[in-house]
């Protein structure tokens, strides 16, 4: 496959920053990405580079990019070498990123199939359809209100996008109604879920509980912490009460028996290894414990946390990592270790909707991607709808 022309656009995510578009044309055929950016970040996550710088750099690299590759493989390994940082500084996870994921689109265009099929095929895994996690209230870093944490998921219980979809929407209505009554007109969070001006954890479960009341078919509840955002002195100050480690242990049991969760993302910080191995002493059995900043879809930290038994699922965001190629490689090694495996978007996310595609053809048990009330997080969802009439015919 030769690549003939690439360039590079700036566009602007869903916060209104700037990040990359990047178009390969391989084989005469195009294929076009851009990428997103996080902003509760976990320290191993690859380096983003200004894409003001990266458009400068675009000259150099060019001419090197123009040549014949055989596979994504043999392309991602290309750009690392080309690059030659651990974390990918010289060039930038997002360019690298940016530029593989180009690369998969034109290559399933070639050989005519659609991504989702050419994940799955290079992966080795079987497509699937994966549950919807919906962001619905936000706290944390992603919103003004005061919630401590990051996430308030609401996950219907179906494998068909269509009828997540469907719920979503009668859910969407009646929590509009229901914030209306109670809080009047508040700021959405920057994944377009609602929030609440509230200091207390819990209120986002009892509100989420509430709602599901009101609609019908069968949905949980998760919960993303973030919980390094509130780290402070090796304690944990949860909206002005400081906790240790079993305290906050304790209080995500009453949680989980009283609000069904599903799962729990990052309920320490990323290098509290030990709230990680406690909490799958404790809850490992019932619920989904969740690895997102502990991981960072990294092969190292994920066989870490199998070994030191930290996680039972993770998150898999390519740009944390900066390539398809190693984010199949995150999701592959976790997939092995009987892991539940969640694709994610990020807080400023684009209309790029190439981790729907990644999901299910990675055969994940769940995809990520916010409040379906912004656009950036819509186009996803829909994607996976797309992909399900494709996939059953
Ligand atoms: C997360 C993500 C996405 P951010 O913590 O899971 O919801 O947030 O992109 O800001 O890291
Ligand atoms: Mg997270």
């Amino acid at each position: 496959m030769k690549i003939g022309q690439v360039n590079l656009k700036i566009i602007n995510d869903s916060r209104k920053e700037p990040t990359l578009e990047a178009e390969l044309v391989v084989d005469g055929v195009q294929g076009a990405a851009s990428v997103p950016s996080g902003k509760s970040k976990g320290s191993n996550e690859v380096f983003v580079l200004d894409p003001q710088a990266v458009i400068q750099k675009l000259d150099e690299i060019k001419p090197k990019l123009i040549r014949d590759f055989n596979s994504l493989e043999e392309f991602d390994q290309f750009l690392i070498q080309l690059d030659g940082t651990p974390k990918k500084e010289n060039l930038g996870g997002n360019l690298i990123l940016a530029l593989s994921i180009a690369f998969v689109r034109a290559w399933a265009k070639l050989q005519n199939l659609e991504t989702f099929q050419l994940i799955s095929k290079i992966s080795k895994q079987e497509t699937k359809l994966p549950l919807c996690f919906f962001n619905l209230i936000e706290g944390g870093v992603h919103a003004e209100n005061s919630l401590p944490f990051q996430e308030y998921l609401f996950i219907p219980q179906t494998n068909s996008p269509k009828e997540s979809l469907n719920m979503v929407g009668e859910f969407i209505k009646a929590l509009a109604e229901y914030e209306h009554e109670e809080f009047g007109k508040l700021k959405m969070g920057d994944e377009g879920g609602f929030t609440v001006p509230s200091k207390d954890p819990e209120i986002g479960l009892r509100i989420l509980q509430e709602v599901m009341g009101k609609i019908t078919g069968n949905a949980k509840s998760g919960l993303d912490i973030a919980a390094s955002t509130f780290l402070e002195n090796d304690s944990y100050n949860v909206s002005g009460k400081i906790m240790d480690r079993d305290d906050l242990i304790s209080y995500y049991q009453l949680l989980a028996v009283n609000y069904q969760l599903l799962s729990i993302e990052d309920p320490f910080a990323e290098n509290d290894w030990e709230g990680f191995e406690k909490i799958m002493t404790n809850l490992g059995e019932k619920v989904w414990i969740v690895g997102d900043d502990l991981t960072t879809t990294n092969v190292e930290s994920i066989k870490l946390a199998y070994e030191r038994n930290a996680v039972n699922a993770v998150i898999i965001k390519p740009n944390q990592i900066g390539s398809v190629t190693e984010a199949i490689n995150a999701a592959v090694l976790a997939k092995s270790y009987g892991w539940k495996i969640i694709v994610s978007h990020r807080s400023g996310e684009t209309m790029d909707n190439f981790i729907a595609d990644f999901a299910a053809g990675l055969g994940a048990d769940g995809l990520k991607s916010g409040c379906p009330l912004q656009q950036e997080r819509l186009v996803k969802y829909r994607r996976l709808e797309e992909i399900e009439k494709i996939w059953r015919i």
